[in-house]
């Protein structure tokens, strides 16, 4: 399941996540930790219970291969060489835009200090070294059944782990108060996969999947922390960008335009690529009904088809 590399520097230090295959719905867990015997060991003990692992001794890997993975929870050791556990868990907290992500700390030491400063900077649990396995995976697995919970809670879109659009409405509310105090307006855009079936069609169900998931990815990474994406359904996304003027949001989405149709993809024997069109509209009267500014991003995105696709339409 995993591959084994030895980098150069001290010896093995690094057990890859690269070409990882998970097979179902099992919990991933991700595993950071440079004491490769430790690691080899909890990794074996929890696949024997069913649960998918990832297990990386290179903590600078750990942090590029986050978003590869997908955990359902983190486990850190404190101590480490090239960076501390506190690190990591500091790094990966900024990462999680819109998700929740169980962050475990594991350490040798186990002095009040370090205990405290594992809760104080986020962590949700702590765990001694060395620990009996039993009361581990206990513990794991009332972090994998918060996720779980904390997921529905949050009305992420199961697939692309984007928000929902039943979380469209709450935020619809939510920036109509805050238009009504402030008078801010805000815009908002429907993003629509260009001949999407086609890819259905010629590369398989599984492989349009990716594309939607690397694509919620790429839209998610590449808006700012207020800015909320949706998957509307199907191959449709929303975003919506607060305090956001019409010609701001325009170029932003040409941004996303020229960046995104650059990225490949690979199927079993071929590159592809794929684009989307948009239509945009700015919410000058959240008084009117959510479906009135969907009904026009969707003209305009209706104009953007039209037109050739891969392009954007006021
Ligand atoms: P256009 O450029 O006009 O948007 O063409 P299109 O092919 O993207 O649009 P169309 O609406 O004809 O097809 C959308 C396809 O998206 C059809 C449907 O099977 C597929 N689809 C919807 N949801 C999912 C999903 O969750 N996974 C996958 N793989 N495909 C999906
Ligand atoms: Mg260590
Ligand atoms: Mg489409
Ligand atoms: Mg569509």
């Amino acid at each position: 399941l995993l591959k084994l590399c030895y980098e150069n520097e001290e010896g093995p230090s690094l057990i890859s996540a690269e070409h990882y295959v998970k097979k179902g719905e099992e919990p991933t867990i991700l595993l950071i930790d440079d004491d490769l015997s430790f690691l080899m060991y909890v990794k074996e003990y929890l696949e024997q219970i069913g649960w998918y692992v990832v297990a990386i001794a290179d903590p600078m890997k750990a942090i590029v291969s986050f978003y590869d993975v997908r955990p359902d929870c983190v486990v850190i050791d404190i101590h480490m060489n090239k960076k501390t556990g506190f690190e990591i868990l500091t790094f990966l907290k900024e990462k999680l835009k819109q998700q929740f992500v169980p962050m475990v700390m594991v350490s040798v030491d186990c002095e009040k200090e370090t205990r405290m400063k594992s809760y104080e900077m986020g962590a949700d649990d702590f765990i001694p070294k060395p620990f009996d396995m039993d009361e581990f995976i206990v513990r794991i697995r009332r972090q994998l059944e918060r996720k779980k919970l904390i997921d529905e809670l949050l009305l992420l879109d199961e697939l692309t782990h984007v928000y929902n659009r039943k979380y469209l409405k709450q935020i619809y509310e939510q920036l109509k108060n805050e238009w009504l105090r402030s008078g801010e307006t805000f815009c908002l855009a429907v993003l629509d996969l260009d001949y999407f079936k086609q890819i259905n069609d010629r590369y398989g169900h599984l492989m349009g999947d990716v594309v939607l998931k690397q694509f919620a990815h790429f839209l998610k990474t590449s808006t700012r922390a207020s800015d909320v994406v949706v998957r509307f359904g199907g191959e449709e996304f929303i975003i919506v960008f607060p305090k956001t003027e019409l010609d701001v949001a325009f170029s932003i989405l040409e941004r996303l335009k020229a960046t995104f149709s650059k990225q490949t993809f690979q199927s079993e024997d071929e590159t592809f690529s794929c684009t989307f069109s948009c239509g945009i509209v700015e919410v000058t009267k959240p008084t009117e009904p959510l479906e009135h500014w969907l009904s026009l991003a969707d003209s305009a995105l209706y104009d953007a088809k039209n037109s050739g696709r891969n392009c954007i339409k006021l």
